[in-house]
C-alpha cells in the first residue's frame, strides 16, 4: 500500500487472461468486515439508551462527538434562522428536491391492484404508509444533505405520517443549516442531534423527547450499520431497517470510445467518499496508450483534489482489469454486483439489457455518479457490497407496506372448496377443512 503522500496514486493491474480462476473470484470478493466485534460494542449503548433514554444520548454525545448539548431534539416548526441559506446553495437544493420528487412520486403504487383468480374469487392488493420512519443522515468527513433529500423524499412522497431525522452534532452543537432546511421541506416532526449507534437507538426505542420509529433507514459508519442489525435483531424494538450497508463503491466500464477525463473523474469521485471506498476499472480492449492516459489522469487529477488524503488510501486498493470483449466485462461486473456502475462504452445504452445486478446504472459520457449522487432523480442509498444481486436501493416502496385482501362470493365458494378442504386434509388440519365445510353444506342444501 502506498504509505507516503508523494508517490504516483495508481490502481493494481490485472488482466482477465493472466489469471487464474481463483484470482479471478478474489478479486470480486470486499474485504471480510467482522461484525461481532462491532455489534459487541453498540450492544451496550443501546442498552443504556433504551433504559436511561435522552440522559445516556447527551453523556454519549459527550463522550463520542466531544460535544456538550443541553437538549437534542428540535421539533418543527424549526427555527428559520437556523436554516438561513444563501440563494444558490437554496436553489441547488430546490432543484434536486424536485428532480428527486418527481422520480419518486412516479413509483408509487397509488392504484388498487385487483385480480379475479376465479369467478367470485377477488384479490386486491393497496399500498399503507409506514406510519413513522427514522431517517440517519451521517456526518463525520462530509457534510450531507444529499443524503436527507434521498431519505427524506421517499418518505414524504409515501405519506409516512412521521419523519424523524438524526445527524451528528457540529463542534459547536449546531445542526448543518443545509440538512435542516431539507428536514422542514420534507416535512419531519424531529431532528436528532445525536450520531452513531446511540441515535440508532433513539429512533428504535423512543426516549421522552424522541418517538420511537417503525423503520430506519440510512447509510452510516460501521458502528450505525450494526446498531441497525442490533436493533432490527431485538424484539422489544419491533423496527425494520433499510438494508445492510458496506463502503461505497464504483464499477466502471471503459472501452476505446470512452474519455479519459471523464473516466479518471469518475472513479476518483467515488474513491475520495472514504479510505475503504471499492473502485474498479474494466478496460475492454484498450490500448496501452488509452490506459496509460487514464492512468495519467488518476494522478494528475487526484493530487488537486482536497481530499486527496483520503484517495490516497483507497486508490491503492483499488483495481484495473483488463480484458478482451464487452461480454468479459458484463460477466465480471454481474459477478461483482457494483453498488454503481458507470458504462464508459459505444452505444451505452444498448448494453443496459446485459445488466443483471447493479444498485444504479450511469449510462454515456454525460452522466457522470455525481449526477445520480446529488440531483438527477434516483436514489444515492445503494446496496453495497454485493447485496446488489437481492436488494434494490432505496426507493418509495421501502416506506410502505402492501396489504393484500380477498373476497369470495357464493359461487366463489363453490368453485373453491373443494380444492381447501382437500389441501386442508392434506395438512392435517381439521379446523381449517371445517370452516370451509360448513359454508358447503349450506349452499349445497
Ligand atoms: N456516492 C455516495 C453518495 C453521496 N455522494 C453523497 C455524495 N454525497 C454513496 O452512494
Ligand atoms: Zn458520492
Amino acid at each position: 500500500e502506498q504509505e507516503n503522500n508523494t508517490g504516483r496514486i495508481e490502481m493494481v493491474k490485472y488482466d482477465l487472461n493472466n489469471i487464474s480462476t481463483q484470482q479471478r473470484s478474489r478479486l470480486l470478493l470486499r474485504p471480510i468486515i467482522d461484525s461481532t466485534e462491532i455489534i459487541s460494542r453498540v450492544t451496550p449503548i443501546m442498552q443504556k439508551v433504551r433504559q436511561g433514554g435522552d440522559k445516556a444520548i447527551l453523556e454519549f454525545t459527550r463522550q463520542f462527538d466531544r460535544v456538550e448539548l443541553e437538549s437534542h431534539t428540535i421539533k418543527a416548526p424549526f427555527d428559520p434562522a437556523m436554516m438561513e441559506l444563501d440563494p444558490a446553495t437554496k436553489k441547488a437544493i430546490d432543484q434536486a428536491y424536485d428532480n428527486i420528487y418527481k422520480f419518486h412520486d412516479a413509483q408509487l403504487d397509488k392504484d388498487t391492484l385487483v385480480v379475479e383468480t376465479m369467478p367470485g374469487v377477488t384479490c386486491s392488493r393497496f399500498t399503507r404508509p409506514i406510519e413513522r420512519v427514522g431517517l440517519y443522515v451521517p456526518g463525520g468527513t462530509a457534510v450531507l444533505p444529499s443524503t436527507a433529500l434521498m431519505l427524506g423524499i421517499p418518505a414524504k412522497v409515501a405519506g409516512c405520517r412521521e419523519i424523524v431525522m438524526a445527524t451528528p452534532p457540529r463542534p459547536d452543537g449546531s445542526i448543518v443549516p443545509e440538512v435542516l432546511y431539507v428536514a422542514h421541506k420534507v416535512g419531519a416532526s424531529h431532528v436528532v442531534k445525536a450520531g452513531g449507534a446511540q441515535a440508532v437507538a433513539a429512533m428504535a426505542y423512543g426516549t421522552e423527547t424522541i418517538p420511537k420509529v417503525d423503520k430506519i433507514f440510512g447509510p452510516g459508519n460501521q458502528y450505525v450499520t450494526a446498531a441497525k442489525m442490533v436493533a432490527q435483531n431485538d424484539t422489544a424494538s419491533l423496527v425494520a431497517i433499510d438494508m445492510p450497508a458496506g463502503p461505497s463503491e464504483v464499477l466502471v466500464i471503459a472501452d476505446m470510445s470512452s474519455n479519459p477525463v471523464y473516466v479518471a473523474a469518475d472513479l476518483l469521485s467515488q474513491a475520495e467518499h472514504g479510505a475503504d471506498s471499492q473502485v474498479v476499472l474494466l478496460a475492454v480492449d484498450l490500448t496501452p496508450e488509452h490506459l496509460k492516459a487514464i492512468e495519467e489522469q488518476v494522478h494528475e487529477q487526484a493530487i488537486a483534489l482536497p481530499r486527496c488524503d483520503i484517495i490516497r488510501k483507497s486508490i491503492p486498493h483499488s483495481f484495473t482489469v483488463s480484458m478482451k470483449t464487452l461480454e468479459e466485462a458484463m460477466k465480471f461486473s454481474n459477478d461483482y454486483a457494483p453498488e454503481h456502475l458507470i458504462l464508459h462504452i459505444e452505444d451505452a445504452a444498448h448494453v443496459l439489457p446485459q445488466v443483471d445486478n447493479a444498485g444504479s446504472v450511469f449510462v454515456g459520457p454525460y452522466s457522470p455518479e455525481s449526477f445520480g449522487d446529488y440531483a438527477s432523480g434516483t436514489n444515492h442509498t445503494l446496496p453495497t457490497y454485493g447485496y446488489s444481486r437481492m436488494y434494490s436501493g432505496v426507493n418509495t416502496n421501502g416506506f410502505v407496506k402492501h396489504i393484500t385482501s380477498q373476497e369470495c362470493t357464493a359461487q366463489g365458494m363453490d368453485l373453491l372448496g373443494d380444492t381447501v378442504m382437500r389441501l386442508a386434509e392434506i395438512e392435517g388440519l381439521g379446523a381449517h377443512r371445517n370452516a370451509v365445510a360448513v359454508r358447503l353444506a349450506d349452499l349445497r342444501k
